[in-house]
């Protein structure tokens, strides 16, 4: 058995040293990334080491000193232009290089000429390893052996190597839960598991739905077509066009769940505002609306709402399918004359929405630049809702009209903490910190819409918008059963746990004078062909599994994206079918028509996304491929 020897494998621990302390410089001096605590700080500093280790590590298996030292040299210059590439992109776009931003064709430009205005003489710096590694291949007396390293170190070092990947996951995963599965952001990808790990992922992520999607033909797309046209709803005449023409502004409420709404906590009114229009006449108020986010949460909750498709199983589809075609709602109302935009104080990146906005056709997006944010004026997750339904409405003042825009709200975001002054009702005395404070933002975000509703007005935007606002997911998850069951008196079963997936829909129509309550099941899944409809605008033909709530022939059946269902009178959960009514137990036969439409359905929809099928629809670039697959 050889010995590890250090002198034999100096050249080999100077690299990886060198990169290392080069990449942790290169993070701290190139990049804007904000750490939490002492643990993120950690995490940043161990971040390189295991791919650094793993990468230089395969030179272990290299017998001879030159084919060593190249490759140790080789990989040094290339995670130094890796480093260098990303300063550069940093500078400009504020963000990680992600793959699909390099194979946009309208980011090019962009892209060259930032190249060179974004170089600065210091960024040689990131290739001081590199200089290292030369100085110490030329000094260090060559190892030429038979064998460079035993069977016993290599299997030493790569357990080595695992170990430290591990402890680095798990770190991360503990200061992110479901970092991997679910993606979040560039940012807080880079910061846990590393440059270099993060591009590893970004590749794989991407390579896999490039994969599948070239595996898809058109006649996937027939055959979702027929499904769709098959379950189409003709919009009530009384409706379609109702607000053609005026500013759309829908509101994204950040986690309020229905059971809020009309509600009381310790005699305590929780929305008195939302409660008020409940009852307005201008507006119609769904007490029967579902979310039908997965993992994507709020940015899946966009997506269903602009495609009216489902999200992806498993992870985010804004993560996972920005690459695609869609055909959609501000595509349709850009088309139509629509300024369309997203308002929204938080990091460009985050939920990769600066890439996803690309391929929705969103005009322009909001970001945490166009608002004015303070310590002052921001609490938890960032700016308060009300400064920022504020600052959103003078944008709003500036756009071309008519407008589509939308708004995401965050005060009442988990772990929903808020400013002693903020908050305007008693927190609920159960276990849970989460639920007792969960009333407080929620009231909070109350007030908010108040003052939207008051700011519109004031700014004369008012009288010729509508505001559809919808709760985008829930905010108290399974966990909190038992203070959900101290509030709510009762036990939680799995019935309630999907009822209680109900959030709020209203679509506020000023001077409309005939709004009332509508208690038909619809979900979010509906939003899309509902809008497009009221606002006088035909979608026979789309590609879109929700359909017009208005309409006669809307069926009350939503789906969840993880196959629980919910009709008029029946609730499906893991094979068990439940009485809408009483909540018992009931005999599956009311379920069992739905089963099959419910996975029919899921499944239509995953074969849209991973095919990328609208691309086949699509005029212009994929018509070709339309009309090659005719041709067949
Ligand atoms: C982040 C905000 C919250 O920008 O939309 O996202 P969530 O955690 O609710 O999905
Ligand atoms: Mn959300």
């Amino acid at each position: 058995m050889k010995k590890f020897s250090w002198s034999r494998h100096s050249v080999l621990i100077i690299a990886i040293v060198a990169t290392w302390i080069t990449t942790y410089i290169g993070y701290i001096t190139s990049f804007n990334m904000k750490m939490d605590n002492k643990m993120q700080e950690f995490i940043l500093l161990l971040n390189p080491l295991s791919f650094l280790l793993f990468i230089y590590g395969l030179a272990l298996f290299m017998k001879s000193a030159k084919k060593r030292n190249i490759y140790i040299l080789t990989v040094s210059i290339f995670t130094s232009i890796v480093m260098l590439s990303n300063a550069v992109f940093y500078r400009f776009f504020n963000d990680f290089i992600t793959l699909p931003v390099l194979f946009q064709t309208n980011n090019f430009g962009d892209l060259s000429s930032s190249v060179t205005g974004n170089m600065h003489l210091t960024d040689m710096l990131f290739f001081s390893d590199v200089l290292i590694i030369l100085l110490a291949i030329r000094f260090i007396p060559k190892v030429e052996h038979a064998e460079y390293s035993g069977k016993t170190t290599k299997k030493l070092y790569f357990v080595m190597t695992a170990v430290v990947m591990m402890l680095n996951l798990s770190l991360a995963e503990a200061q992110r839960p479901q970092l991997l599965t679910r993606s979040f952001d560039r940012e807080l990808l880079v910061k846990n598991i590393g440059a270099y790990n993060y591009h590893l992922y970004d590749i794989v992520l991407q390579t896999k739905s490039h994969a599948q999607r070239v595996l898809a033909d058109g006649s996937e797309l027939v055959e979702v077509s027929n499904h769709i046209n098959a379950n189409y709803a003709e919009p009530d005449p009384e409706k379609f066009g109702i607000a053609k023409g005026r500013n759309i502004i829908a509101v994204s409420l950040e986690s309020v769940q229905s059971f809020v709404i009309n509600e009381e906590m310790n005699g305590q009114v929780i929305t008195p505002f939302l409660n008020d229009l409940t009852k307005d006449p201008d507006t119609f108020y769904f007490s029967d609306f579902y979310h039908q986010t997965g993992l994507g949460k709020t940015s899946d909750s966009e997506f269903i709402l602009e495609n009216s498709l489902y999200g992806v199983n498993g992870g985010a589809v804004f993560f996972t399918h920005s690459g695609n075609t869609y055909d959609s709602l501000s595509e349709r109302l850009g088309d139509n004359g629509y300024f369309t935009n997203v308002l929204h104080a938080n990091g460009r990146s985050f939920w990769n929405r600066d890439i996803m906005y690309d391929a929705l056709n969103i005009e322009k997006f909001y970001d945490v630049e166009s608002f004015e944010v303070s310590d002052e004026n921001s609490v938890n997750w960032g700016m308060k809702d009300i400064p920022f339904v504020e600052q959103s409405v003078a944008h709003m003042q500036e756009m071309q009209q008519p407008f589509y825009s939308r708004l995401i709200t965050l005060t009442n975001h988990f772990p929903f903490d808020l400013n002693e002054e903020d908050k305007l009702i008693e927190a609920f005395d159960s276990n849970s910190t989460t639920l007792n404070q969960y009333f407080q933002t929620v009231r909070y975000t109350d007030e908010a819409i108040k003052v939207l509703f008051e700011e519109l007005k004031d700014k004369g935007l008012y009288d010729n918008s509508i505001i559809v606002m919808y709760g985008d997911h829930y905010g108290i998850s399974e966990n909190h059963n038992k203070a959900m069951g101290m509030y709510l008196d009762k036990e939680i079963t799995p019935y309630d746990n999907a009822k209680q997936q109900r959030v709020p829909l209203y679509i506020h129509i000023p001077g409309y004078g005939e709004g009332e309550t509508i208690d038909e099941v619809s979900g979010q899944i509906d939003l899309r062909p509902t809008i497009l409809h009221l606002m006088g605008l035909e979608t026979k033909g789309d590609l879109q599994f929700g359909s017009d709530i208005f309409s006669p022939d809307h069926e009350p059946f939503v789906i969840f994206r993880d196959g629980r269902f919910v009709t008029d009178k029946n609730v499906f959960v893991k094979d068990v079918c439940y009485d809408t009514v009483t909540g018992e137990e009931v005999d599956s036969a009311g379920c069992d028509p739905f089963v099959e439409r419910a996975s029919t359905e899921l499944g239509y929809s995953d074969m849209t996304i991973i095919g990328d099928l609208l691309r086949f629809k699509d005029e212009g670039i994929s018509k070709p491929e339309f009309k090659e697959f005719e041709k067949k």
